[in-house]
């Protein structure tokens, strides 16, 4: 088999830093862009585990500074790397972040998709695309949703989303792109940003433990969400891209929790009760929330032969080892 060269938007995040390893491990040439920082050591530490020095000859992991608000760069990169496939998991991804920088979430999340897409047309290459699109879209549509649920996005961040996958829809029906819209739902793991809400409480939970801490400040512990585990997910992307034809995927396990449920578990772990240590902030919550999602993965289980292994309460009890252990030293 010939070797494949991919580019990933978003390489530094959670699921960039999983579908990097994926694909080096199968081989895989690998592209990824990085933004610019003021330390370049803070936003690729996920990529510990598989960077490669620049002077390895062998090395199949290549970082190019650069930022999906950039067309031309994007252009050049795509032009130059002549990628199979590209995986556009870069956004500006926080809903509540969103409420506060809508104009730039849309720039990045919204813009930026559709910049990417419009770089692999003019390179007049037969790339496959991945965009990582959300539950988020959904909103307010009643659960479970599925691939031909309505849409009802309740934050800029959910807006912007929706405009990067009918944009997606869009250059597979105009251009004949084999374009993916991969409709994930909420996904989780020790290398979660640590705002997330269930990163924020297995951090917590491990603090609180380790006597560092007595409270932590959340906002609705009513939303009811579907969580998986990020690696998995990661798999899923790929998966899509070497079937047979492109399409809308919902990436979901199906099981559905509420915050208070999730904190439940991983305070349980720790020996501890949530109700001694989760005060209510009015800051967490959100202009218009999204009060349940909960996927149903049925389409690519059947289509694509992928199924969520790990589901919300062993999760949490993985987040909140990893946590302890890394307080630990
Ligand atoms: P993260 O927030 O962990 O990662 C986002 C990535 O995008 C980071 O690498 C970030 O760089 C990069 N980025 C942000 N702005 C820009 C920009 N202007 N130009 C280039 N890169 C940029 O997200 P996740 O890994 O959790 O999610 C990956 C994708 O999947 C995102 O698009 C997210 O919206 C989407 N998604 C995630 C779900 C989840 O539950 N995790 C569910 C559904 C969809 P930096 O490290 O410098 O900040
Ligand atoms: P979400 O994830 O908005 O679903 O978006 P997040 O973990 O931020 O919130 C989940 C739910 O928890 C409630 N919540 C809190 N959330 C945060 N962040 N902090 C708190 O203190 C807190 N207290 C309660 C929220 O109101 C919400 O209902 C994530 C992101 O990864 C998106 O990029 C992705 O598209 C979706 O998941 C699917």
């Amino acid at each position: 088999m010939p070797v494949k060269t991919a580019l990933i938007t978003g390489i530094t995040g959670q699921d960039g830093s999983y579908l990097a390893e994926l694909l080096l491990a199968k081989g895989y040439t690998v592209h990824g862009i990085v933004r610019h920082a003021s330390s370049l050591i803070a936003n690729t530490s996920r990529l510990d585990a598989v960077y490669q020095d620049p002077h390895d000859a062998e090395r199949r992991l290549f970082l190019h500074k650069g930022d999906v608000t950039d067309a031309g760069l994007l252009n050049n990169l795509v032009r130059d790397i002549e990628p199979d496939e590209v995986y556009n998991l870069a956004a500006q991804s926080h809903v509540r972040v969103s409420f506060d920088l809508p104009d730039y979430t849309a720039n990045v999340t919204a813009l930026g998709a559709i910049r990417l897409l419009e770089a692999v047309r003019a390179a007049r290459i037969d790339a496959k695309v991945y965009q990582a699109s959300t539950s988020e879209m959904f909103g307010t549509a009643a659960p479970p949703q599925s691939e031909t649920t309505g849409f009802h996005p309740r934050s800029p961040y959910g807006v912007a989303k929706l405009f990067a996958h009918w944009a997606t829809v869009n250059y597979r029906e105009s251009y004949d792109m084999f374009a993916v819209s991969g409709i994930a739902f909420n996904h989780e793991s020790p290398r979660r940003g640590e705002t997330f809400v269930t990163r924020k409480i297995t951090r917590a939970v491990a603090r609180i433990a380790a006597g560092l801490e007595k409270k932590v400040y959340l906002g609705n512990l009513d939303a009811v969400r579907d969580w998986g585990y990020a690696p998995e997910y990661a798999e899923a992307m790929w998966l899509t891209l070497q079937h047979g034809a492109p399409d809308d995927y919902v990436i979901a396990t199906g099981r559905p929790a509420t915050v208070r449920e999730f904190a439940e578990a991983a305070f349980a772990h720790a020996g501890l009760d949530w109700r001694d240590h989760i005060e209510h902030d009015e800051r967490y919550e959100r202009p218009a929330e999204v009060p349940a999602l909960v996927g149903d993965p049925a389409k690519i289980e059947r289509e694509i032969g992928w199924k969520a292994r790990v589901h919300w309460d062993e999760l949490a009890r993985v987040m909140v080892d990893a946590d302890r252990a890394a307080l630990s030293g």
